[in-house]
């Protein structure tokens, strides 16, 4: 009996000691590969900004912020305000491009490190919108906000009302009158929309995207940069994402969404970029060859990704104390 009761302990501790060794063995290292998460003698490259497109003023503000011991959230607010603020950008803020009947409309969504999210569309003579997204993740019970209602809470919360069309844009909105051509083709060469993430000093992760859309859209048109997981997402245990270009495509794959996921499947940041582009890409009837669609993204060891369908999409990356703007590898090249 004696010598049963020993023989069924050692056993019992033998097995429970050879299924913590499976566990382990198999765990850790594939956890670390399948998540990108951090171990703790990795080092994560920050504080880090990467935002879409030739933005170094923006990242700079970001990046002082972050440099200040700010945290991800305020750096990617002040980064795009940057944006929004300047009249010669012709997609964001103010000077943005009208639509089709001459009303700017502008879009925004803001992500923070927790998982919360806040948005607004459509919204006509508010200027700061990537404020105003935030205000509707952090005093409202929704998250997301339209039109009418999104310029009306802007006011309460005590944003100025002012003209978004700048003779700019008006100017170039009436010489698209006289043929009122609709091409939903994006000029690959010259965009400003900003979708910008931030890996602060504790690597917390969070990310902004701001926006007019398409120039001369239909009235009501949304794209991508205000929807989550479209044009901007962030899961501070993997990466974050963000897009510019035609919106339309990027909705229909979810392709932030689809970036970070992959991540956490085990892809570079680079390697998810380049995938989600090749799902819009090869898709049965996919006109690839007329639009563009730029992805970044960057994981939770701040390492960095890009890629776009056409060429001169680039980037703005300030990390180890360097602001740079890098162009992008992309898929057509010939
Ligand atoms: C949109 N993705 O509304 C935006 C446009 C854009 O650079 O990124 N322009 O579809």
């Amino acid at each position: 009996m004696k010598r049963r009761k020993f023989i069924k302990k050692t056993s019992f501790s033998k097995l429970g000691l050879l299924l913590i060794t499976i566990l382990c063995s198999c765990n850790t290292p594939k956890e670390e590969k399948k998540t990108g998460t951090i171990t703790e003698n990795q080092t994560i490259r920050k504080p880090l900004v990467i935002a879409t497109w030739n933005t170094p003023k923006a990242v700079e503000a970001a990046a002082k912020v972050l440099e200040k011991g700010g945290n991800a959230l305020d750096a990617v607010e002040q980064g795009c305000r940057v944006e929004e603020a300047d009249p010669k950008g012709q997609s964001v803020g103010i000077g943005g491009l009208p639509d089709r009947e001459g009303h700017v409309t502008l879009d925004a969504c803001i992500m923070n490190d927790k998982g919360d999210y806040g948005a607004v569309v459509a919204v006509e003579n508010i200027k700061h919108v990537i404020s105003l997204a935030r205000k509707v993740m952090e005093e409202t019970p929704h998250v997301l906000l339209a039109g009418k209602g999104a310029e009306q809470f802007a006011i309460e919360q005590g944003f100025e009302r002012e003209d978004l069309l700048t003779p700019a844009s008006k100017k170039a909105w009436e010489e698209w009158k006289i043929k009122s051509e609709y091409k939903p083709i994006i000029n690959i060469e010259n965009h400003d929309t900003i979708g910008m993430l931030a890996i602060d000093d504790e690597g917390n992760i969070s990310g902004a995207c701001t926006t007019s859309g398409l120039a001369y859209k239909m009235a009501g048109r949304v794209g991508d940069s205000p929807i989550i997981g479209g044009g901007l997402f962030v899961d501070n245990e993997i990466g974050g994402a963000a897009a510019t270009g035609l919106g339309e495509e990027v909705l229909k794959t979810v392709g932030s969404f689809l970036i970070v996921e992959l991540m956490r499947q085990g892809m570079s940041p680079q390697q998810a970029c380049e995938e989600a582009i090749k799902r819009i890409v090869e898709k049965p009837n996919s006109n690839y060859k007329n639009f563009q669609v730029g992805y970044i993204a960057v994981n939770k060891k701040g390492e960095v990704g890009a890629y776009s369908i056409h060429e001169w999409f680039s980037y703005n990356l300030y990390a180890d104390g360097e602001n740079k703007n890098i162009k992008s590898d992309y898929y057509i090249k010939n």
